[in-house]
């Protein structure tokens, strides 16, 4: 592998572990779209080196919600790890994340691998369950200020996932209500509808863009399917929860910040 793409994995990771922000890159140092999805691969072979498993992938900019958020409208990509995993209930550890948002998602659960060109009816067959969602996402940049190649280098916020109840696949999950609460009160809400008009279609477009990576989905690995709101900023102390029609309610709670030494 080339040097290039080891340091820009290297900064991005040091950037996690230190809990600080790193500038927009500019210029020439700066990752090419080329570049992207290697450096992202080299930043998660250190979480991997450090004793993380791989646990399956995550879209991102699947609903318009997202992309006008971010300012973004491609759809990415990132790798899940075991060390990502936090429980429902929490504490979710604030002080473990530089800039924390939440989003809430469809994950799927696979029995069966899934590449390349599928069609939903395929995808559907590899399904072994389906929950409800909280995705945690933390750019290691500035003020989340990043480029289409600057985001997919960060593996694509990757920084928590919350799991609800698994349903079985045949629960119909095309449009189903969506309210994401911070202290009771609705921060943002939305439906399943919004993740490119069907969850698993994200689920579909994840077999095809992986496929261009060399990799696969693997049976028993997750896809999360992609926020269907704006992402909403995390406080320390704060209790989140989201309701999903027919799904169930899912939730945590984020930890009081540690007092500075
Ligand atoms: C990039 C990650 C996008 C989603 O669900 O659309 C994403 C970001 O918003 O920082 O996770
Ligand atoms: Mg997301």
């Amino acid at each position: 592998m080339s040097e290039r793409i080891e340091s820009l994995a290297r900064r991005l990771d040091e950037a996690a572990r230190q809990r600080h922000a790193i500038a927009q890159p500019e210029g020439a140092d700066a990752p090419t779209l080329a570049e992207a999805y290697p450096v992202q691969a080299a930043l998660v072979a250190q979480r991997l080196a450090r004793g993380a498993r791989r646990i399956g992938m995550k879209m991102g900019f699947t609903s318009r919600a997202k992309m006008q958020q971010m300012g973004l409208s491609e759809l990415i990509w990132g790798r899940l790890t075991s060390d990502m995993v936090c429980e429902e209930g929490g504490p979710l550890p604030f002080d473990a994340y530089i800039h924390p948002r939440v989003e809430p998602e469809v994950c799927y659960l696979l029995s069966k691998p899934l590449e390349g060109v599928v069609t939903p009816l395929q995808a559907l067959d590899a399904v072994e369950a389906v929950a409800p969602a909280l995705e945690v996402i933390d750019s290691r940049y500035r003020d989340f200020r990043f480029s289409l190649a600057d985001v997919i280098a960060d593996n694509a916020s990757s920084a928590g996932v919350v799991l609800g109840a698994w349903h079985k696949p045949d629960v119909d999950v095309a449009n189903l209500g969506i309210v994401l609460a911070i202290d009771g009160r609705a921060a943002q809400v939305g439906s399943t509808a919004a993740i490119l008009g069907h969850p698993l279609r994200s689920l579909v477009a994840a077999a095809r863009l992986v496929a261009a990576a060399g990799e696969r989905l693997e049976p028993g690995s997750i896809v999360m399917a992609g926020g269907a709101t704006a992402a909403v900023e995390l406080r320390a102390g704060a209790a989140v929860s989201a309701e999903f029609q027919r799904l169930g309610r899912i939730g945590f709670r984020v930890s009081a910040a540690e007092p500075a030494a």
